[in-house]
């Protein structure tokens, strides 16, 4: 049963700490206590990491950092490849821990899930035990621990989460939430990526509270629809429910021309464009994804797709562009005259541990 938004809820959100690194230091002792970075490579060709363990973390490594610079940082730092099997196993069987106290659980990527609890199975009653609850079955089961954020919606919840890691649990009830909000900072808001955080400092707004003081009509004359979002948001109203079984596939865009391409130059100058929007989507879905892929229709309709997968996913504009273009040049451009460009992402963190690294494929 779902339940109606203007019923007080009780929304748990749970994230596990340092994912694909405490998995790995579980599973081999030697890595315990050391500085690890799970994906990209010792040599730094061109990989990035996946995620640190909190050891290398002290050294400043984080998830996306290319491994060059990881080592640059903590010469020590050990690169484990990783076993994306192992770490769908570990989803499942955390979300069939979830499953013991609600049917109403969103996942958003293998190691993260916004639950409703507003009626437990077991009758509870109290988010904070079942969150107490779920954690200990998590590290009794799975020797893992996780972060948990509790309130009476997603978005409290998911930044009470990050508030205490790792090991946390972070109660934000309804009394606390506006002056909570009025504290943030703007880069911790929904869909507030690097470019509307610069926006924003440059429009002198740097807090909730600051955000606070513009209209409605202001933000959304400023922010588009993101605005309308920030003006319920920063009074701590956020009705979007929990929706079990959603899981975004993927993030695109793509362009029909008014006349054909026939120009390499134009083409790259279109998947530029085209790569901002992406871009601009992903940021705002809190999304990376390990595939790519360009879509390309020529002027007799014919589509062709070409994919590269990563081991790790990418989220940054330089990423999409040059990955993008790259594709674009290993299809046969010649005497071609190309309608429409697509790029999408996909294969977001969740998913599929069957994708070879690196592999070009080709759909005709
Ligand atoms: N991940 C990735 N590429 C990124 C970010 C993350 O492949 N750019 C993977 C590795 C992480 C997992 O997704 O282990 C979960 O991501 P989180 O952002 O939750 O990061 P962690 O769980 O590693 O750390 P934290 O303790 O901060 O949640
Ligand atoms: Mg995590």
């Amino acid at each position: 049963m779902q339940t109606r938004p203007e019923i007080k809820r009780k929304i748990i959100h749970i994230d596990m700490d340092a994912f694909y690194a405490s998995i790995e230091q579980r599973d081999n002792p030697d890595y315990r206590g050391k500085p690890i970075a799970v994906g990209g490579s010792p040599q730094g060709r061109g990989g990035v990491v996946a995620t640190a363990s909190y050891e290398a973390r002290k050294f400043g490594i984080r998830s996306a950092m290319p491994s060059k610079k990881a080592v640059q940082l903590c010469p020590d730092v050990i690169f484990v490849r990783p076993r994306f099997d192992v770490y769908k196993s570990v989803s499942l069987h955390i979300r069939e821990i979830f499953g013991r106290y609600t049917d109403l659980i969103e996942p958003l990527s293998l190691d993260e899930a916004y639950l409703d609890v507003s009626a437990d199975k077991q009758n509870i009653g109290s988010a904070i035990e079942i969150a107490r609850q779920i954690k200990k079955a998590i590290n009794d089961e799975l020797q893992l621990t996780a972060s948990a954020g509790i309130s009476v919606n997603k978005f409290v919840a998911k930044i009470a989460s990050d508030l205490k890691k790792p090991d946390g649990l972070t109660f934000i009830g309804p009394s606390k939430i506006e002056s909570f909000m009025e504290s943030l900072p703007v880069e911790k808001f929904f869909g507030v990526g690097k470019v509307t955080a610069e926006k924003m400092r440059r429009m002198g707004l740097y807090t909730g509270a600051d955000l606070k003081k513009l209209t409605e009509s202001e933000l959304t004359k400023h922010f588009g629809k993101a605005g309308k979002f920030y003006f319920k948001i920063v009074r701590g109203i956020d009705d979007r429910e929990v929706q079990p079984n959603r899981e975004t596939k993927s993030v695109g865009a793509e362009d029909t021309f008014p006349y054909d391409l026939t120009e390499v130059e134009e083409m790259q100058d279109a998947l530029d464009r085209i790569a901002r929007i992406v871009y601009d989507r992903l940021e705002r879905h809190e999304l990376s994804g390990r595939t790519i892929t360009l879509k390309i229709k020529y002027h007799n309709f014919k589509i062709v797709t070409r994919s590269q997968s990563f081991t790790t996913s990418i989220n940054d504009f330089d990423s999409i562009i040059i990955a993008a273009k790259k594709l674009l040049e290993a299809t046969d451009l010649e005497e071609k005259r190309v309608r429409l460009l697509g790029i999408s992402l996909s294969n977001f963190r969740d998913i599929s541990a069957r994708e070879l690294p690196d592999q070009l494929r080709l759909e005709l």
